[in-house]
């Protein structure tokens, strides 16, 4: 049960899965702390945040004494632990493994497949100053393609979220990793109906927290437009 103090969170938004769980902690009003971390000034570097997660990355949430690492166990955790619809992450033993299921295998196919895409078009030109490579970039598309088809056969051909008829904490993962590649002004959904009306959906379900989740990542791609 929720004690007095307050969960902390410490996330950076341009992150992937922070983002994930920031949507989760507000569109459901979970009462919390957000401690930035600005990857970018190399702040999961110094010895503080050492300490917390030695494999310095973020998120990292604090429950009291409690420090945990990973998206995936911290949505879980908060799902479980706060009075929030259980729809997010079902109790009922077959749903809750079908969210096991997406999550388990979201982190080898839509997360290096979406992110491959976002650190080579922006992430490597901004930190190397050097221009994007066309050749590696194109098998990453491919990639990402043949992930996206899965995404459309496997978990959205029969039902309207990923995990069956309602919004969990897997569709937050998703959406927020195929989000990404648009830093670099690249919609990777423009020509998937399907996931566009999932990601609609998506959106409805969690109201302002997706836009205000992702308003870091509009900066990124609105400021690359501008310098075109
Ligand atoms: N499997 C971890 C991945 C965490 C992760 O890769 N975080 C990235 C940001 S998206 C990070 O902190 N990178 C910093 C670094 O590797 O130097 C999770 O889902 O939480």
């Amino acid at each position: 049960m929720a004690t007095g103090r307050l969960v902390e969170v410490y996330l950076d938004l341009l992150s992937q899965p922070c983002r994930a769980i920031q949507i989760l902690l507000t569109c459901n009003k979970i009462p919390h702390r957000v401690r930035p971390v600005a990857l970018r000034r190399g702040e999961h570097r110094t010895p503080d945040f050492t300490s917390l997660n030695p494999m310095q990355k973020v998120p990292v949430m604090v429950d009291g004494g409690f420090v945990l690492t990973e998206s995936d166990a911290i949505l879980k955790y908060l799902a479980t632990k706060y009075a929030i619809p259980e729809h997010w992450y079902p109790r009922q033993l077959e749903r809750r493994a079908r969210v096991d299921e997406y999550t388990a295998w979201h982190h080898t196919n839509t997360r290096p497949h979406a992110a491959k895409v976002f650190i080579l078009e922006v992430l490597l030109p901004t930190q190397l100053g050097a221009p994007v490579d066309e050749q590696r970039l194109k098998q990453a598309l491919s990639q990402l393609d043949d992930t996206l088809d899965k995404l459309e056969s496997m978990f959205l051909r029969r039902q309207p979220f990923l995990c069956g008829d309602d919004i969990t904490v897997a569709d937050l993962l998703a959406i927020c990793e195929l989000m990404q590649p648009l830093g670099g002004g690249r919609d990777i959904l423009k020509d998937r109906p399907l996931l566009q009306r999932w990601k609609s959906r998506v959106q409805s379900a969690v109201g302002d927290s997706f836009d205000e989740a992702h308003a870091v990542l509009y900066a990124v791609r609105d400021r690359r437009r501008a310098r075109l």
